[in-house]
């Protein structure tokens, strides 16, 4: 319930309050324009005042709060990004039902390993769409819409030539219906035309994996990028054939936007904003859910070898995928498994794309992976690598101690 409380003071204080302070205001004036005036010029003064505050409230902008787009007239395929009145009820009703997800930030290292098997098989998987609430600050609250209850959803892991019969489970106590586009499908709408499924309903897609590589999945209900914007993607890799070069670790990041009515920072519940999606301007932009989501999970060893699968879930944004200190010696553009690029410093990572990139770690230290879009770190856009053992002075010394540059 605090959630709800610092929501409705949010609303008090962006709207109310000025109304009130104006009201007491003339109150104020009218029990002294009593005083010294005649009648008329009284009623002459206070319509004058009551226009002038009508016209401040309204040209400091409508409310935020209450300009919400319930309405908004856009011009895509299906519904645009406002959320049904009624379903907004619901999830006030519904609130204390709904699941709390003490951390809604994937581990990165959380991916199945290398698959072993030379031929193709049958692989039978499931996923549950869960309609969630999560921190992704401090006190800082939203409804996500999760495939498995965590952001990104679970990391896919399939052979070139499989056939994979994928379920999808929409929770009974979900408001919204879902569905899921995997760029890795050959196929209407990427097996979102026959796995959508309402509340309470599962439906199975089968598809054959044609194309090796590593591929973005989502969810594709209308309107898809306010799905997508609530937490709804994850990654699907595509073994080819000969294989990937095994190397000793492997993690899952994922980019993604957050859209919300309250600023950066703003404490309590937070309502999605339909009108800064379509702008391109996001209030959070975070790896793997929330802010602070990547610290000392991922850990190596100086002389191993380290492979990130890299997405971006956007909905707006191309990033620039970067790790301080730290040069990529292969990068697999567009995570397409037969390129390689060879000693690249910054890789792009397209809105509904992914990358591989593959390093060695040479000398200890605490690294930062960036989008190097860098005024995005503010908003949520970073992580630490730690790499750990002996230094390496004939690569990396300097006189004064090493530190990391986190501030
Ligand atoms: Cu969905």
């Amino acid at each position: 319930m605090t959630e709800i409380f610092l929501l409705a003071r949010f609303f008090f204080f962006d709207w109310i309050a000025w109304t009130l302070a104006f009201l007491a205001l003339g109150i104020i004036l009218f029990i002294a324009a009593k005083k010294v005036c005649s009648t008329r010029m009284e009623l002459f003064l206070l319509a004058l005042f009551g226009f002038s505050a009508i016209f401040w409230l309204l040209s400091s902008g409508i409310p935020s709060t209450l300009a919400y787009p319930w309405n908004l007239t856009t011009y895509g395929p299906a519904a645009g990004p406002s959320l049904p009145v009624a379903n907004a009820l619901t999830f006030f009703k519904n609130f204390d039902g709904f699941e709390r997800v003490d951390d809604i930030a994937r581990d990165p290292r959380d991916l199945p390993g290398p698959i072993e098997r030379d031929y193709e098989d049958d692989v039978y998987i499931t996923i549950e769409a869960r309609e969630v609430v999560s921190d992704m600050a401090e006190d800082v609250t939203f409804n996500y819409w999760t495939f498995g209850g965590q952001v990104p959803g679970p990391f896919l892991r399939v052979r070139e030539g499989d056939n994979v019969h994928l379920t999808l489970k929409n929770l009974e106590t979900n408001i919204h219906q879902h569905s899921i586009d995997l760029h890795a499908v050959t196929g209407p709408g990427g097996g979102s035309a026959v796995i959508g499924a309402n509340p309470g309903e599962e439906n199975t897609l089968d598809f054959k994996a044609l194309n090796p590589g590593l591929y973005v999945y989502h969810c594709a209900t209308p309107n898809v990028a306010n799905h997508m914007a609530h937490g709804m993607y994850g990654l699907i890799l595509v073994e080819p054939k000969e294989k990937l070069t095994v190397v000793d670790h492997e993690f899952y990041v994922m980019q993604g936007e957050f859209y919300s009515v309250g600023e950066l920072g703003r404490k309590g519940l937070q309502v999605f904003d339909g009108k800064k999606m379509l702008a391109g301007d996001p209030s959070y932009i975070v790896f793997n859910g929330r802010t602070g989501a990547l610290t000392d999970q991922m850990q190596v060893n100086t002389g191993e070898s380290v492979r990130m699968y890299v997405g971006n879930g956007g909905v707006n944004l191309i990033s620039s995928f970067h790790i301080i200190g730290e040069i990529f010696d292969r990068v697999f553009p567009e995570a397409a498994t037969n390129v390689v690029l060879e000693n690249v410093q910054t890789t792009l990572v397209p809105a509904g794309g992914a990358t591989m990139v593959e390093f060695t770690a040479e000398v200890p230290g605490t690294y930062i992976l960036v989008d190097h879009a860098l005024a995005r770190l503010d908003r949520g856009a970073w992580g630490t690598l730690i790499v750990n053992g002996e230094e390496n002075p004939d690569i990396y010394h300097g006189d004064k101690e090493t530190s990391d540059h986190t501030h």
